[in-house]
This record gives structure tokens, sequence and C-alpha cells, in this order.
């Protein structure tokens, strides 16, 4: 990472734009690679499986989900690839009374190394095995995350239960709860976080997604940003900003198309770094059409109601090259755009404005724009599916 940053520089100030279309290139296909890998652990029938399924934006019932439910038993840790990000992997791991070891046996079986860090969940307060291990995950250097599940249900009891019911107070008295009883546990200062496995939009998913994004080394961050289900609003405009950012980097790339003078190339380079920018915005949008299928079941909005709030051609279809080349003939080219670019053609890259030939600086512009409409998109989506109004921000 650090490197390209610096091979990067040295290239630019020697002006061999050429030589840095090559790294940034690189620099992307490298950052499709950069693997996370996350394991959820915690006591039998606590809701790992479900949770695991969650990350990934599946429903248990979909196909591919891991198994759940009362007798279906993790015994041997599982790998579980994203749907759309292979390089993201979550294992459900098996419980550590499930299998009998002792916290240093059990992380050492499991393979601890591999893991970015650990999520352990507990349905209930948390166990002393839940503690042990976040001990011995402690010791080994590597972090963890407490995850209160089924909260959903303690609310549906509550308001059963109680004849003035407060929601906020219900939870608040959970999570004391919760950290009390690690403290209780020799845990210092314990964060925990409360879900539903079945509907991550509700209670604290999104505190969990922001501390996990803060404390991953910079380069896995992005990584687990784009992969994470779309479960607010402010998670679609967190990854509008992510891929807003990466635009930098495309561009970059796509300069080599305008270095090679040979008349049709330049084009031919750049619409195939479109098109792939498309795709990585439609995936990490959730503007796929099985993703936006997938809202549509799991809300109960139908198809309908949700595609009459997309407006880009590129939304819920297949992305090829013909299609980019109709969008941007269509919106862009006979529009504002090209009287842009007879404006200053410096994209500004760590640091260094870099001068940029006509069409590396078209296509800067063009995927700003189908950025822009592909993320209004995301969130109008999102926002009919959950029953939200005010859905477009900048
Ligand atoms: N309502 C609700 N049910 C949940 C939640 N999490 C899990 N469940 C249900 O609880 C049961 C157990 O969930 P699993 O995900 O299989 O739990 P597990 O920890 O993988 O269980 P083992 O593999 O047996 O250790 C299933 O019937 C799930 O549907 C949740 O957050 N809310
Ligand atoms: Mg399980």
């Amino acid at each position: 990472m650090d490197n390209f940053h610096e091979e990067t520089k040295y290239v630019l100030q020697n002006n061999d734009q050429a030589a840095a279309a090559k790294l940034a290139k690189e620099h992307l296909e490298n950052l499709d690679k950069v693997p996370l890998t996350i394991a959820v652990t915690g006591e039998t029938g606590s809701g790992k499986s479900t949770f695991v399924n969650a990350l990934r934006g599946l429903k248990n019932s979909d196909e591919g989900a891991a198994p759940t439910g009362a007798v279906e038993t993790t015994m041997e840790p599982t790998e579980y690839l994203h749907p759309d990000y292979p390089n993201v992997k979550i294992w459900d791991l098996p419980g550590m009374g499930t299998i009998k070891f002792t916290a240093d046996k059990y992380l050492k079986k499991m393979e601890f190394e591999k893991f970015d860090f650990f999520i352990i969940v507990s349905a209930d307060r948390f166990s002393e095995n839940d503690a042990k291990l976040a001990r011995e995950i402690q010791n080994l250097e590597k972090k963890f995350y407490f995850v209160r599940s089924k909260i959903d249900h303690n609310i549906i009891d509550e308001k059963r239960d109680k004849k003035e019911f407060n929601e906020e107070e219900t939870l608040k008295r959970i999570r004391d709860d919760c950290i009390q009883g690690l403290e209780q546990l020799e845990i210092k200062s314990p964060k925990v976080f409360l879900v539903s496995g079945k509907d991550l939009n509700l209670f604290d998913a999104d505190d969990l997604w922001k501390l996990l994004e803060q404390e991953l080394p910079e380069h896995k961050r992005e990584v687990l940003l784009l992969a994470l289900p779309n479960i607010s609003l402010d998670v679609i405009n967190r990854k509008k900003q992510a891929l807003k950012d990466k635009i930098q980097l495309y561009a970059l790339a796509s300069a080599i198309g305008a270095a090679v003078l040979i008349p049709g190339i330049s084009i031919a380079v750049d619409l195939a770094i479109i098109t792939k920018f498309v795709t990585e915005c439609q995936k990490s949008l959730g503007l796929r059409a099985e993703s936006l299928k997938r809202l549509s079941e799991a809300t109960g909005v139908s198809m309908e109601e949700l595609k009459a709030e997309i407006k880009s051609p590129l939304t819920g279809v297949k992305i090829t090259t013909e299609l980019v080349i109709g969008v941007l003939r269509g919106c862009i080219f006979v529009g504002g755009l090209m009287a842009a670019e007879e404006g200053a053609r410096f994209v500004p890259f760590i640091g260094t404005p870099v001068a940029m030939g006509l069409s590396a600086f078209s296509t800067y512009l063009a995927l700003k724009y189908l950025l822009k409409s592909l993320g209004d998109d995301a969130q109008r989506v999102f926002a009919k599916a959950m029953g939200l109004t005010d859905a477009v921000s900048d």
C-alpha cells in the first residue's frame, strides 16, 4: 500500500503518466485481493450461524446460507465466502463449550492467526467461556467484539410483559447488564453491541460497523465497508464516499490509454475502466438484480415499488460495455460534460495534481457522474424498502 503511494509519487514527479497508470492498475487489482477473514464464535445456539448469514447479506432460508436452528449445532469450523466478495471470508466456529477445549487450545485449533478479528456472540449474559476466550484473544494481540443477539426477542417479550414499554431504556438495561457481567468476569471496559441476526437494520449493528472500520488497518477498512450489507442510509453514504475516493485511482489507471496515442485504444481502455468501476459500484451498493430481489423479499416491498425508485439504466441489470457506452452517449457527452472538459484537466492524486489527457479526464468525469446516479439509486431504493423519507444526500 505505502509502497504504491511512494512509487506513484515518484513516477508522477517525473511526469511518467504511463508508469503511474500501470501502478494504479496493479494497485486496483491488488485491492480486489486484500483478504479479510472474520471469526464468529460463542456458545451453542447463541445465533452464530444466523449472524454469519446476516454478514453475508443472507437470510437463514437463502440458498448457500449456513445451516441454523435448534439442532443444527456447528461442530466444525466452517468457512463461508461473501457472495460478492470472495476475498471476504467469514468463519462459523463451534462454541468453545461444544468441543470442550480450554481457550488457548481452542484458539490454536481454530488457527487464530488467520483471523482479522473475532466476534463473540451471546443470546444472553456473556458466559465464563466467552470471557476466557476474549482474554486469550487479547493475549494473542487480536481484537474481539461482543455481540448480544436475539434482541428482537427481548423487545417482543418486554412489550408483552410491561405496561409501560420504552425501547431505549430496555436496550440500555440489556447493554448495561452485559457490560456489568463481563466486568465481573474481568474484562476491562467491554463494548457490547446489541443486534438481531434476523435484521441488522435494527439496534447497534451500525455502531459495530463503524468501530470495525475505525479499528481495522487502512487497506482492510475499505474491503469491510464495501462488502457489508446496506443496513442504513449512513452505510450507503460511507460506501459512496469510499467509492468516490477510489475514482482518482481509476482515473489514474485510465491515463495509460491517453498516453498511448493510438486512435481508438484510449477509448477502449477507458471503457474497460469504467465498466470495472460501475460493476464495483453496483455490487457494493446492493444494486445487482439478486441484491434487489433479496431486499424485496426481506422487506416485503415489491420489486415493482423498488424499481419505481430506480433512475439509472445501470441498476439491477448485467453490466456490459455496450450498456455503459449507451448510458454515456445518452447522458453525458451530449450534456454538460464536454463543456466541463474545457476546464482544467487536473486531478489531485496523493497531493499531486495530475494533468490528465482528454480521454482520462472525461473518464474521471464519467466515473463521478455514474457513481452519483448509482449512489442516488441505492439510497432511494433503500429508503423505499425501509419506509424512510429524505433518501438522497451528497
Ligand atoms: N429472533 C431471532 N432469532 C435468532 C437470532 N439469532 C439466531 N436466532 C435463532 O436462534 C436459533 C439458533 O441460531 P443459530 O444461528 O443456529 O445459532 P448457532 O449459534 O449457530 O447455534 P449452534 O451452531 O447450534 O451453536 C435459530 O433458530 C435462529 O433462527 C436473532 O437475532 N433473533
Ligand atoms: Mg451454528
